[in-house]
């Protein structure tokens, strides 16, 4: 067996010390309390089980009601919401972890039943995703969105910025800009979805704007090192396209260099048509931190760590089923495999009942 002992050296990021490289991938969950979406003692609990992880990142958390896509996903916009994230944060620091907080808005990827006034979700342009969302009722198609007025676009902005806000007072260790998997700033990256005339659609330069804008705005609340943008380049998740993602996550990435933030997180996930992205190219437009994620093992995640691919490993799926997943990997024990049925929403079965060793 390869040497795989680097996954369990520490990390400095910024500031922040993580005890590992093995962070827990962001995982939507539907749990949160329904009337209010906020967390809960169950939610504190499952996040307080794997603790050991060198970093948490949080399932992804709109950061206002438009921003919301799926049924009982939380929200860091009301003061319900903070309070419920407080007993989070505090559950995983009294571990000794590290915590960040997820900041999300669906876009497109929504349903009327969910929005404000039960009005149309919003996306770049009036384009609608083959795509599903579940509901109540279980999956359903997403509703056809309306295009934003580039009027609404600063107060979108700041929603992040008061969620960024928000966040600080919750008590987390930093945030985590969702970029990636299709949800509304991914919309505006690529040229599938963006077909906007003004400042914001066209060139590459314009359809990164709004994504700056968005990072520039939380970091006014967070210093550099506290915050990480997350990509998805190459995926089609959520009816996902682009002419040239090569170029265009090269031109963000470099532009998020050079803001000065702590990390990209970039999801693997390959393209469906068979098109190779280079993700080696990529990371070499950016210094701080690389987080990779996608279907990897403890072997594969201490070889692309070693060759220098990246300097953490996010996992998802086995973070589920092993809420003591560093130490099952430092001793080489088996995993528990994940029942899919108990993903998204239930209660604490196949949530906080899985064992460790
Ligand atoms: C699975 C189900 C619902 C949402 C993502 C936030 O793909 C998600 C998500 C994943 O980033």
């Amino acid at each position: 067996m390869p040497d795989q002992s680097i996954l369990h050296t520490s990390f400095r990021l910024g500031s922040l010390e993580l005890a590992n490289r093995i962070v827990m991938a962001p995982l939507t969950r539907n749990r949160a309390t329904p009337d209010t979406l906020a967390p809960n003692d169950l939610i504190a609990k499952y996040y307080r089980q794997r603790a050991s992880a060198g970093l948490i990142i949080t399932e992804a958390t709109q950061i206002s009601q438009q921003g919301q896509g799926y049924l009982n996903t939380p929200g860091i916009y009301s003061s319900e919401q903070v309070e419920g994230w407080k007993k989070v944060t505090q559950a995983v620091h009294a571990e000794g972890g590290k915590i960040y907080l997820q900041l999300w808005h669906v876009g497109r990827v929504s349903h009327v039943s969910l929005q404000p006034n039960g009005g149309a979700p919003v996306a770049p342009s009036a384009i609608l995703a083959k795509t599903k969302t579940y509901l109540t009722q279980g999956f359903a198609e997403v509703s056809a969105p309306r295009a934003l007025e580039a009027a609404e676009i600063p107060g979108i902005v700041q929603d992040y910025f008061n969620a960024a806000q928000n966040a600080k007072l919750a008590g987390f260790d930093g945030v985590e800009v969702h970029g990636a998997n299709g949800y509304l700033i991914d919309q505006f990256l690529r040229d599938g979805s963006n077909h906007r005339t003004d400042s914001y659609g066209g060139s590459i330069e314009n359809r990164i704007r709004f994504a700056l804008e968005v990072t520039k705005a939380v970091l006014r609340v967070w210093e550099p090192s506290r915050v990480g943008f997350r990509i998805s380049p190459a995926s089609a998740a959520n009816d996902m396209k682009d002419s040239d993602p090569q170029a265009l996550f090269a031109q963000l990435v470099k532009a998020l260099d050079g803001l000065g933030i702590g990390y990209v997180h970039v999801n693997e996930a390959p393209a469906s048509d068979g098109s190779v992205f280079d993700f080696a190219a990529l990371r070499r437009h950016f210094r701080q931190a690389w987080i990779a994620n996608f279907n990897y093992n403890a072997e594969r995640a201490s070889e692309a760590i070693n060759a220098g691919r990246a300097d953490l490993i996010a996992f998802g799926k086995p973070f589920i089923s092993n809420p003591d997943l560093p130490r099952r990997f430092e001793l080489g024990a088996a995993l528990t495999t994940p029942d899919q049925a108990t993903f998204y929403g239930g209660t604490e079965k196949g949530y906080t009942d899985y064992p460790t060793v």
